[in-house]
């Protein structure tokens, strides 16, 4: 059909993030798995997406990379779902703030961190995100506020950044921070996320046992 929905996936990816949000929305998709080491990098899939990376996601005839942006995509795509203020709505500049402040420094510094890497000190002014410890205490600050960044309702940020969150303390690339534990407790027990895990979980072993 003209309008389906595909999501390029593997269940040990990012790709679950795009699930968490494909289930918020409610709309039927169709996923698509593909393999690290062979069909991430074949031609069919490098039309799709030439970084050779996981997720994207197909509508009908439009595709749409970067993680974030298919969260925020999905969210203007089916406004019935209410997962983002309006456009022209004012909640729109904190909603875009907090979605790239994510996919820009939080994400930078936490992958600079997981590999060891320390911003000398005197760059610290040309690298966009200055320093983790700045970054992480906005973070804390935005979660901190009420029980969603944005409003008083749940929005496609909060699947977003709340994911960078739930991984950083998976994988201990952001420190357990009390702010932090809550919020992700929180957003973590929607029923959209539960199912998005449990769909994930399910491909895992017949993932590995295709590896
Ligand atoms: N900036 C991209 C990053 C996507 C990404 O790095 N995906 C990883 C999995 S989490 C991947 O596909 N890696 C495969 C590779 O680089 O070969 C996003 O936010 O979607």
């Amino acid at each position: 059909m003209a309008d389906d929905l595909i999501l390029y996936t593997n269940p040990m990816s990012r790709g679950r993030i795009a699930r968490w949000m494909l289930e918020e929305t409610g709309q039927p998709y169709k996923t698509e798995i593909l393999d690290y080491a062979s069909t991430m990098k074949a031609p069919a899939y490098l039309s799709i997406n030439p970084m050779g990376k996981v997720p994207a996601l197909r509508h009908g005839d439009v595709v749409v990379t970067e993680t974030a942006a298919i969260c925020a995509y999905l969210a203007d795509a089916f406004p019935q779902a209410a997962l983002a203020p309006p456009p022209g709505d004012r909640l729109r500049g904190p909603y875009y703030r907090w979605l790239f402040f994510a996919a820009g420094p939080v994400e930078a510094s936490i992958s600079n961190k997981a590999l060891g890497f320390v911003v000398p000190q005197e760059r610290e002014r040309m690298i966009g995100y200055g320093r983790i410890e700045h970054v992480m205490r906005a973070l804390e600050g935005a979660v901190s506020r009420r029980n969603y960044l944005v409003g008083d309702t749940f929005t496609a940020a909060d699947v977003y950044v709340g994911s960078a969150i739930g991984y950083g303390l998976m994988f201990g690339t952001i420190e357990k921070r009390p702010a932090f534990e809550q919020y992700w407790q929180r957003i973590s027990a929607r029923p959209a996320a539960i199912r998005a895990k449990g769909l994930d979980e399910g491909l895992m072993p017949r993932q590995q046992a295709a590896s």
